[in-house]
């Protein structure tokens, strides 16, 4: 390693490398139960998707099972989950709601 002229090891790097961080998808899964329209809203609400958008994302979550509603880091696709299981259980609906990490 590089050395001053007193021959302690100089520091490598004066500022810090960052790495992008792990990212993860928030997905809602379908279920018989809950309502289109309290699933567009809660798309609309929590992921700032316009009403196009937010019943194109509930479809695709009726027909295949599960569909994504966003991609955050870890700490924001935990608080998204959050709120979407609170507003859930608050209307009386079984809604599910997860985070799992991309790449
Ligand atoms: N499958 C639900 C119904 O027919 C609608 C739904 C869509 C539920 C997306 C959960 C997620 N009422």
């Amino acid at each position: 390693p590089d050395r001053d002229d007193g021959g302690s090891v100089v520091l490598e790097r004066l500022t810090q490398r960052t790495k992008p961080p792990q990212m993860f998808q928030v997905l809602m899964l379908n279920d018989d139960f809950t309502p289109m329209e309290f699933v567009v809203v809660v798309l609309q609400e929590f992921f700032s998707k316009d009403r196009e958008q937010a019943t194109q994302i509930m479809l695709q979550i009726h027909l295949d099972g599960k569909g994504v509603c966003g991609v955050y880091s870890k700490d924001i696709a935990a608080t998204k989950v959050d709120q979407v299981l609170d507003a859930a259980r608050k209307a009386g609906h079984p809604l599910q709601c997860v985070a799992e990490p991309i790449e």
